[in-house]
């Protein structure tokens, strides 16, 4: 596969001005809460958000937070901002205000744009931040994105941009909780598009693509914002939480012929398929990314649905799927073949390549992969070595070429496909009066899905129970992102620890 760019390139024009002018401005672009957009109406908003944006005074390379729920308004602020040259920073909606308040400082971002039900959150963070955006608006009411978009004029002229030139970044959570800013080129989702997209997964322009993953997530930016509009498809949108009650009444109106979901949800349908089963029939596809596919769930969606299920491994830095099964070929418990136009290496401690069975690090090349992170010299001299990239990931691969996913290098660990920090947890519940101590790691529950589980030592006095065990879960879900709270706690006397005084998880990971 090539991938050719002109000089002057601004990656909005072939994903948002090309379909009008091909014929697909009647077309629907998206199928969303508030009624269907058209790709010519969709053309019109990006206009308008890009021609907003720079009579609001927002410049080439400024960056635009935004804290948006899956829905039309995110389509206009992410691709206006790309034609102004404006570098939109899509977040996850389900972070807490110091997060917020490290990213606002961390991007040192002109604008911030959000979703009302967000509100509260974003006021936190605005206080917390020694940085100050100039124009910070909601999505909706008064003072709003919608009031700059209904003044702006539907006509823009793209900023001129290059391949290489910076176009959006993502923010990817560290161990020690403070976020990455990974910095994507214009390029970038072409080359998704294209080597994912079109070569191993076959996006038409005939598909109807639902994504659980969330839009701020790589992988939903890819499943619904990117793919479809790169072949003139159609997306549907679900702006609450995915789950039975959301996406299967969508599924069912909509019809989508390719399904994006995560291990947990496919789990969690099986689990309900008895007493209440969508008609699947539409969907041609499904994928699965963002934490391992157990093969177990793959065998049982198989099953219920005849439906294969693609697992594939992707990463914010890389954008999307780089090592992926294939249509017709799907290889339950591996990750797949690397998807064309990628490199996968497995090295070992000494940095050299296990071409035989071993386990060892997973690196991985391609042309999708983010630049650099953003004002992190040390975060991106340690995992980008020239044109590769360390994924933290242990992996090994078969003597047919099949990857196979062995586990995280670090301390890390993803619950229901998101980034889940041992360490956040573990701080968090030190903060509880009753706790001394305190260790997390994941644990797979009776789905081979891993979930954290904490080992707590208490403070002088205390009584482990079953009360004390429920107070500790509710304090972590409603300090951190809700689905960080350790799902089993066990009191012990003590925690295993090294010479040094570092927690050995590895021991309790075993005992879990
Ligand atoms: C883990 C997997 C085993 C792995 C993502 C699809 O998940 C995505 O990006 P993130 O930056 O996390 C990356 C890490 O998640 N992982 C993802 N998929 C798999 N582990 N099997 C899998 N199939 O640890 C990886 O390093 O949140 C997924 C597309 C775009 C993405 N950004």
């Amino acid at each position: 596969v090539r991938l050719s760019y002109a000089e002057n390139f601004n990656v909005a024009v072939p994903f948002i001005d090309r379909h009008p002018r091909e014929g697909r401005g009647e077309k629907i672009a998206i199928h969303a809460r508030a009624g269907d957009v058209t790709y010519a109406e969709l053309a019109a908003n990006v206009n308008r958000a890009a021609s907003g944006f720079t009579a609001l005074g927002l410049r080439p390379g400024d960056r635009l937070l935004m804290i948006i729920k899956d829905c039309p308004a995110f389509f206009y602020t992410f691709w206006g901002a790309i034609k102004a040259g404006v570098i939109p920073v899509p977040l996850n909606t389900l972070l807490r205000s110091d997060t917020y308040a490290f990213v606002i400082e961390n991007s040192a971002a002109t604008a911030f744009f959000y979703s009302p039900e967000f509100s509260a959150e974003v006021e936190r963070a605005l206080e917390l931040s020694a940085h100050k955006p100039s124009h910070v608006l909601p999505t909706e009411g008064a003072n709003s994105l919608d009031a700059v978009l209904a003044q702006a004029s539907d006509t823009f002229e793209a900023v001129p941009s290059t391949p290489d030139s910076d176009c959006f970044w993502l923010y990817s959570s560290g161990s020690t909780g403070r976020p990455k800013g990974a910095v994507h080129r214009q390029r970038d989702m072409v080359a998704t598009s294209v080597l994912y997209g079109v070569e191993v997964l076959g996006i038409r322009e005939d598909d109807i693509c639902y994504s659980e993953a969330k839009l701020f997530f790589a992988y939903g930016i890819g499943n619904a914002l990117t793919f479809p509009l790169w072949v003139g498809a159609t997306s549907v949108l679900n702006e609450s939480k995915p789950g039975p009650d959301t996406s299967f009444p969508l599924i069912a109106r909509h019809r989508p012929t390719l399904y994006y979901g995560v291990p947990t949800l496919y789990a969690a349908y099986l689990a309900l398929f008895d007493k209440q089963k969508p008609d699947l029939s539409s969907i041609r596809a499904c994928v699965s990314a963002g934490e391992a596919l157990p093969p177990d769930i793959y065998q049982r969606w198989k099953a219920a649905t005849g439906l294969d299920i693609l697992d594939g491994i992707g990463s914010t830095e890389a954008l999307h799927i780089f090592i992926s099964n294939r249509h017709g070929a799907a290889r339950p418990g591996s990750s797949g073949l690397p998807v064309p136009g990628y490199g996968a290496r497995i090295v070992d401690d000494a940095g050299d390549d296990i071409l035989g069975a071993g386990e060892g690090r997973l690196f991985i090349s391609g042309p999708s992969l983010a630049r650099c992170y953003w004002n992190n010299p040390e975060k991106t001299a340690a995992t980008m070595v020239g044109d590769w990239f360390d994924t933290g990931d242990t992996y090994r691969r078969d003597d047919e070429g099949f990857y196979y996913y062995c586990g995280r290098t670090d301390d890390m660990m993803k619950v229901g496909g998101i980034w889940c920090s041992a360490f956040d947890i573990e701080s968090k519940l030190i903060e509880h009066p009753a706790v001394l101590e305190a260790a997390v790691v994941g644990k797979a529950d009776a789905e081979s899905l891993i979930k954290p589980a904490a080992y707590v030592v208490l403070q002088a006095g205390r009584e482990g129970d079953a009360a004390l065990t429920a107070e500790l879960m509710q304090f972590c879900k409603s300090r951190l992102a809700p689905y960080q709270y350790p799902r089993w706690i066990r009191f012990v006397p003590e925690l295993p620890k090294t010479a040094t005084g570092k927690i050995q998880r590895f021991r309790l990971r075993a005992e879990a």
